[in-house]
């Protein structure tokens, strides 16, 4: 497979997602910026792209767009098996998307930049008011995936999957907006763990930054 394109952005959890999972799958990518602090996502070009005006997206090598991380992280997982970022069982793959969901679904969407900013130009709340918003939101989901997590190293198993893989993204965000991470030392200590991991290195903000 050749000439895979990200829309991608630095500091975009779901982006990151999808770097790590190009970098555990060994993929070669062209990065293309979409600076979504100069709105650039709602760019019409973009949006003639990606009507959700979000990124990421990948363009395959066929020439097929695809858009929402997760969906793209399961496209590379059945069409580059290896090596796996869903475990061989049913009941276990269940396991680990659930974890996924519980990220991407339910935690994720609470703090995007939209909603942040729906908050302040149209809700009116002020700096602090948001930072309560956001720290609500993410502390009662990951007292649960703090529950949920079976491993010391990883989420689940005993390599990275795709719960990892939103975790680590999460947690990243987390820490930009001084979350109080005491609660949760099995999300820290895996977190500090798959940090460590060169897939996950590269694929961080700080590695990946342009500007
Ligand atoms: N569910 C989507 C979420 C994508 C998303 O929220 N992307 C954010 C960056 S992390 C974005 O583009 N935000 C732009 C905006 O809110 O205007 C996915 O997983 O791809």
């Amino acid at each position: 497979m050749t000439d895979l394109q990200l829309y991608d952005y630095w500091r975009s959890s779901a982006a990151f997602r999808v770097r790590i999972g190009l970098n555990l799958k060994g993929l070669e990518y062209t990065s293309l910026p979409i600076d979504l602090m100069r709105d650039a996502q709602s760019a019409a070009d973009y949006l003639q792209r990606n009507p959700q005006g979000l990124v990421p997206a990948l363009t395959t090598g066929e020439g097929q767009l695809l858009t929402q991380s997760i969906a793209i992280l399961e496209w590379l997982e059945e069409t580059i098996p290896e090596p796996p970022l869903l475990p061989a069982g049913p009941l276990e793959r269940a396991r680990v998307r659930s974890m996924v969901q519980a990220i991407a679904c339910d935690i994720h969407p609470l703090n995007n930049l939209r909603v942040q900013r729906y908050l302040v130009d149209s809700l009116g709340l002020d700096e602090e008011a948001k930072l309560t918003w956001y720290h609500h939101w993410i502390a009662l989901g990951f007292a649960a995936l703090e529950q949920q997590v079976t491993g010391e190293l990883y989420c689940f198993g005993p390599g990275p999957t795709l719960a990892d893989i939103c975790l680590v993204p999460q947690m990243y965000n987390a820490r930009r907006f001084q979350q109080d991470l005491a609660p949760y030392p099995r999300l820290v200590a895996i977190t500090e763990h798959l940090e460590q991991l060169p897939a996950f290195a590269a694929a961080a903000p700080e590695a990946v930054v342009t500007a």
